[in-house]
């Protein structure tokens, strides 16, 4: 199969040497996105583009605008105005190497790289997938740094805005890179969002200690371990489920990346 994670890398670097940005301003860009990322995002956007037969360099400037605004978004998380965080990726944060400042023309210079490789890309369905899943992404932010109120169909909508947007901007755009049209895509949004509720309790569960410590509003707020592991079971369960018609080598891929993610440790 194809090294789909090697054609990412490569784009990432791509774009952003072909940006113009000044000496100081790429460092800090390049240090947050060429840094070792899981790149599950534009992954998923690759592998799905081919389970529908079409060739994934069809979906890579889709794929890579994801990751950027993905990247853009940790970067900013991070700032001591949001979660405050000094660490990401096992490394100093961009703000702690670059200073505030730097970090959020980063963070914002990924979302503008993003906004010019989409606005080169004919494919408006496809494009309006990522800026849809984007804005989505602010929404959950929006709900989670105000301190909703803590009940399950805030966390439902939190989750499907914070993590579900961009597994729902990277399942979309390769359904529309492949053709699709916007009366079948429920089925991959159901799909997509499953996928990033799975994803999104899995980290509760590795972030636990931490979030308990900090009174964070996460599934294990709501319910109890054996029940966020018995609900990503499920999760997992009706995913290969609904995965079962592909035969393909890249569905294949896609279902053990489902059925790793409940053992994920990063
Ligand atoms: C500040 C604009 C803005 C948005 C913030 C995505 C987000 C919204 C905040 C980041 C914090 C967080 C826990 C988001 C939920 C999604 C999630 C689990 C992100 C981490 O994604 P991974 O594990 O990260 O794919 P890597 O580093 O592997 O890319």
């Amino acid at each position: 199969m194809t090294d789909y994670y090697a054609a990412i890398e490569n784009s990432l670097k791509k774009y952003i040497d072909e940006a113009g940005l000044e000496p100081l301003l790429y460092d800090a860009v390049r240090y947050s996105l060429m840094n070792s990322g899981k790149r599950i995002r534009p992954y998923l956007c690759l592998l799905v583009t081919e389970i529908l037969g079409t060739n994934f360099e069809k979906a890579i400037p889709f794929a890579c605008a994801i990751e950027m605004i993905h990247t853009y978004s940790l970067i900013h998380d991070d700032l001591p105005a949001m979660d405050n965080d000094d660490m990401r990726r096992g490394k100093p944060a961009n703000h702690i190497v670059f200073g505030d400042g730097n970090a959020i023309i980063a963070g914002d210079a990924l979302l503008t790289i993003a906004a010019d490789i989409l606005s080169r890309e004919t494919n408006r369905m496809a494009s309006g997938a990522v800026t849809s899943g984007a804005l989505s992404m602010l929404n959950g932010q929006c709900l989670d740094i105000n301190d909703p109120i803590r009940d399950e169909n805030t966390l439902i909508r939190l989750y499907n805005g914070k993590t579900g947007g961009l597994f729902c901007a990277a399942i979309l755009s390769a359904f529309y890179v492949s053709g699709g049209g916007p009366d079948d895509a429920h089925n991959w949004q159901d799909f997509a969002l499953s996928l990033g509720t799975l994803f999104q309790i899995t980290d509760d569960i590795l972030d636990q200690e931490k979030d308990s410590a900090e009174n964070t509003f996460t599934y294990l707020f709501l319910h109890t371990q054996k029940e966020a592991h018995d609900y990503v079971h499920s999760l997992v369960d009706s995913l290969l489920s609904w995965l079962s018609p592909y035969a393909c080598e890249q569905a294949s891929a896609l279902r053990d990346l489902i059925r790793s993610l409940p053992d994920r440790t990063k």
